[in-house]
């Protein structure tokens, strides 16, 4: 039951579309033309139809639809399919975006010859964790945007997607869990919207998002750490209070947006090094462009560091469009000390 008191402090809290609020930080650069503002319109709606398909997801059984065709005859897409052409789909035509780069695509996503290209390249990973759908656990789309490098008018190029994850000039990630948030930066703060189901509007949450000073928890798949280098196994060894480390609790989801939200919120450190005897993956899962260098820029915009085990990821230069790299992102002090561990028994 809530009292009145509470009552009244809810109403006087302001009410913040994400629209108002783009449009907002946008006014704060007087050479901004709009073609920002209105990708990341763009992106927000993508996250509300995606997030339809994904509170669905599990009734696809429920309800019958066969694997090949719905009712209406069309093909039944893998949810990270469809959220993939979503995405593609609202950005392809509006002529904001000169190239883009999807983890479903194994090249960039050239803009159709009949549209026109834009100043921006969009990076994304439509549905990360989506194998964790069936187990009805939060996954998410993540997204960063750079300024093109070729000249305007022409049509994207690999050049173009190929950048550091430090010329970013907006990166963000809609959560589908418990209920559906974007969390975006443009270079000054993180913000947190929530997704009003009633309304079809996020709705701002989470105002100038910082990473607690005081770690919470350590985030990292433990079932692999005898395969991790002696440098990564003293430093989880630590976390966990030898040597004077900080005795944090453990939480891992498996899902990249959910473990980086989590830590976002409660500080701490999540990380997926390298599996030293996994010869397919010598530098890591996790993947550069559209992974780790959206939500190293949110956490550094939110006082963190992400590092690779030796130096920023957001300074390395991406050599193809899947780039790996091993990651470690969180409180900048928890992050130095694992380059530290790294550095003294790996060499
Ligand atoms: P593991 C999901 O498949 C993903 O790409 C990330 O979202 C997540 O952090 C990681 O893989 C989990 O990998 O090996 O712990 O299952």
């Amino acid at each position: 039951m809530m009292t009145t008191r509470n009552s009244q402090k809810k109403l006087t809290g302001q009410i913040t579309t994400i629209e108002r609020h783009i449009l907002e930080k946008q006014s704060q650069h007087p050479d901004a033309t709009g073609a920002l503002t209105a990708l990341m319109y763009d992106i927000a709606l993508a996250g509300k139809l995606i997030a339809g398909h994904t509170t669905q997801a599990g009734l696809a059984e429920v309800i019958g639809t066969t694997s090949q065709t719905n009712i209406h005859g069309e093909e039944v897409q893998k949810l990270d399919e469809a959220a993939d052409k979503i995405l593609f789909r609202l950005n392809d035509h509006t002529g904001r975006v000169a190239v883009m780069v999807s983890e479903e695509a194994d090249d960039i996503l050239a803009i159709p010859e009949k549209y026109p290209t834009g100043k921006y390249v969009l990076s994304y990973d439509p549905l990360d964790g989506s194998s964790n759908i069936d187990y009805n656990v939060s996954v998410g789309t993540i997204f960063a945007i750079h300024q093109r490098l070729s000249a305007d008018g022409e049509r994207g190029t690999r050049e173009d997607a190929l950048q550091p994850g430090n010329k970013i000039v907006a990166a963000g990630y809609i959560l589908y869990g418990s209920s559906t948030m974007l969390v975006y930066s443009v270079g000054n703060g993180v913000y947190g919207f929530t997704l009003d189901p009633q309304i079809g509007e996020f709705l701002l949450s989470h105002p100038d998002i910082k990473l607690p000073a005081k770690p919470k928890y350590f985030s990292a798949n433990l079932g692999y750490q005898r395969k991790w280098s002696a440098g990564v196994r003293k430093y989880t060894d630590w976390l966990q209070g030898e040597d004077g480390g900080p005795t944090l609790g453990l939480r891992y989801i498996g899902s990249m947006v959910a473990d980086f939200h989590r830590t976002l919120l409660s500080g701490g450190v999540f990380y997926y090094p390298v599996n030293t005897r996994d010869a397919k993956r010598p530098h890591g899962k996790l993947r550069l462009l559209y992974e780790v260098n959206p939500l190293a820029f949110l956490m550094k915009q939110a006082g963190g560091y992400t590092s690779n085990g030796h130096r920023d990821v957001l300074d390395i230069q991406p050599t193809n469009l899947h780039h790996r790299t091993p990651v470690f992102m969180g409180n900048k002090d928890l992050v130095l000390q694992a380059e530290k561990f790294i550095k003294e028994y790996d060499g």
